[in-house]
Order: C-alpha cells, then structure tokens, then sequence
C-alpha cells in the first residue's frame, strides 16, 4: 500500500507480445483451424504457461520431440527454432511441418551456417540447454562453441584467431552480452561481429523502456514465466537500472502484498511471449489496492508484422481454390 497518498503505475511500452510470438501464435491458432485438433507443437510454442494452457484447451497437444507425434499429423516447431537434424527426424516420420520459427531466428541460423561454410569458429554468446541455442547451434555443431558465462570465455579455444565470430541468442541482456563480447575481445582481438544484431529489436526495446523508468521505481512487477529468457532477463535490467526491488510473476494473484509495503511508484512491464489480457489484469488488480494512476513510459514505436509460415499461406490458397471450385 502506498503510504498516505494514491501510488502510482509507470507502465512500460513497448511490452508483451513482438511480431515473431504474434506470428508464431497465430500459426497454431490457424493449424488448429484449417487441420482440426489434435495439432501437435514440439515444445512450447512460446515461453508462456498461460498460451501454452490455453491453446492446449483448444485442442493443441505439446510434445518435447517429433518420436512422440503420430507418423503423417501436423506438427509445429515453436518460436525458438530447431536445428537441421528436427526436421530431418519430421520428413523421416512424414510428419507434416508448420515452421512458426521467428524469421529474426531465422536470421542467425543463416549466419552461423554462412560462417560454417567459410570455415570461421563461431562464439554463440546464449545460455545452455535454451531452445533457440540448441537450435543454433544445431546448424553448424562442428563449428559452434556455446559460451554462457566467464567460464566459457576463459575455455573455449579457436584455430585461427583471425577466423572467429561471435553470435548470440536473440533474448539476451544487451549489456550483459557486450561485456561478454568484451572479455572475448580480451582473449581473440580479431573477434568479428554479427553483421546486424542478434539481439533483436524487441528484446532490445522492453529492455530500454525498463530502463528509463527503473530509477523512479521502488517496484517493478514483470509479467512472464519463469522460462522465459527475455522475461527474467527484464527482471534483471530493472535491478541494474535502479528498482529498489522486481519480481517476475505469470499472474496478478502471484504477487505478495507484501511487496507494496512502502511502494509509491510500481513500473509494470512484460516479457515477449505474455499476453496483455495479463497485464491489463495486473493493472486492475494494483488499482484495487491504491495504484490507480497509470502513466506509460515509450522507448520505441513498434510496427513490425511477420506474413505467416508459408506451410500455412500455401494451404489457405489451396482451400480457397476448393471453395471457388464448387461454386
Ligand atoms: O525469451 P525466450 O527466448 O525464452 O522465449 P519466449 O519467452 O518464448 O519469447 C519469445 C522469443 C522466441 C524466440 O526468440
Ligand atoms: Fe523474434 Fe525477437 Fe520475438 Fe524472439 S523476441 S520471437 S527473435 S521478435
């Protein structure tokens, strides 16, 4: 509760959803209508429990690799991408594949096989075991060394430090990844850089607009799930850039009353995979408890669209040519 006066919201923008979850979304949502369920999707779809729950009572079935999909159903490859060696496992088992990987994804997978092929070492800057880094990493193994941390900077080993590029995940800490890109520096001062950033856009401007209001906040509230890297890492930006205190939570009904004690401003903000049903519920429910002043905080103006998966545009021509037929 704010002390003795109405507490107030600063709420970030942008926030939630970025084209490639939108997308990626939207093609389960899609499948599920053209095909019928069940629509199987290996792995999340996105990193939200909240979409994946829902989505999943809508008739999609989650599974963690193609060997749990019946031979010949639909199955889509989540926002995270996969590696070369999934789909060969799909075509092997005639799955038919909606690829909902998020082109900016897409991007890097195209680098790391474009530095592969004119035999560079590749730096994946990422945290092991995520599902875009395995999916990277995937497209060139025998190149790539995964480097998560100042472990892996002091270990890895190149053949020529004059052949060595460092790529990244897309929803990393910017300034975590640049003093990661510093200390490699250190050890390979030829180290080359992406041709434009891995680190995408949206991941860079929740991380910006979290900035620029931390400073005035004694709370920030990040709605999003705990495996969601963009999400945790906004938890982590607000901490750097000032929050007296920040929490990640997938609902308003997680959060501590606790945590208001002695609150006057609450910045509010969330991840790239998070709904606004769950923000604009968050909102309601500070309202309730003396937080009903809302003012937005805008670091960047977002207006980018990705077309849908072409598995998907392919199959709506085709049954809008059916439907002409039998007029
Ligand atoms: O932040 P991560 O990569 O864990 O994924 P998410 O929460 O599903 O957000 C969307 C990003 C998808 C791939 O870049
Ligand atoms: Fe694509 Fe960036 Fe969104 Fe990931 S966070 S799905 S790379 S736009």
């Amino acid at each position: 509760m704010p002390a003795d006066q109405p507490g107030r919201v600063l709420l970030a923008d942008p926030r939630g959803y970025c084209a490639g979850v939108d997308r990626a979304v939207i093609a389960v949502e899609k499948a599920l209508e053209i095909h019928g369920a069940p629509v199987y999707v290996r792995k999340q779809i996105v990193h939200n429990k909240h979409v994946v729950a829902t989505l999943e009572r809508r008739g999609a079935v989650f599974v963690e690799e193609t060997d749990e999909v019946p031979e010949g159903a639909v199955v889509v490859f989540s926002a995270h991408g996969v590696s070369p060696a999934v789909h060969e496992q799909a075509a092997a088992r005639q799955l038919r594949t909606i690829d909902a990987t998020c082109p900016l994804v897409t991007k890097v997978h195209k680098e790391a096989k474009r530095f592969a092929a004119d035999d560079y070492d590749i730096l994946l800057i990422g945290h092991r075991g995520h599902e875009e880094v395995e999916g990277t990493m995937g497209e060139a193994p025998e190149r790539t060394q995964l480097v998560d941390g100042a472990e892996d900077v002091a270990n890895v080993q190149v053949r020529d430090p004059e052949k060595v590029v460092w790529l990244s995940q897309t929803t990393l800490s910017v300034d975590e990844t640049l003093a990661t890109v510093d200390q490699l520096k250190g050890r390979f001062p030829g180290l080359q850089a992406p041709p434009s950033d891995d680190i995408c856009y949206a991941t860079q401007n929740r991380q910006q607009a979290v900035k620029q209001m931390a400073g005035e906040c004694d709370l920030v509230l990040v709605v999003g799930s705990t495996n969601s890297s963009n999400s945790v890492r906004l938890v982590e930006v607000a901490l750097e850039a000032g929050a007296r205190a920040s929490y990640l939570v997938d609902y308003a009904s997680e959060v501590d009353e606790a945590w208001l004690e002695g609150v006057s401003t609450v910045g509010v903000t969330s991840g790239a995979s998070v709904p606004e049903i769950l923000v604009s519920e968050l909102l309601d429910w500070l309202a309730q408890r003396g937080y009903p002043d809302v003012e937005t905080v805008k670091a960047a103006e977002e207006r980018l669209v990705f077309a849908l998966p072409q598995e998907l545009k392919q199959r709506r021509q085709a049954l809008a040519v059916d439907t002409s037929a039998t007029d």
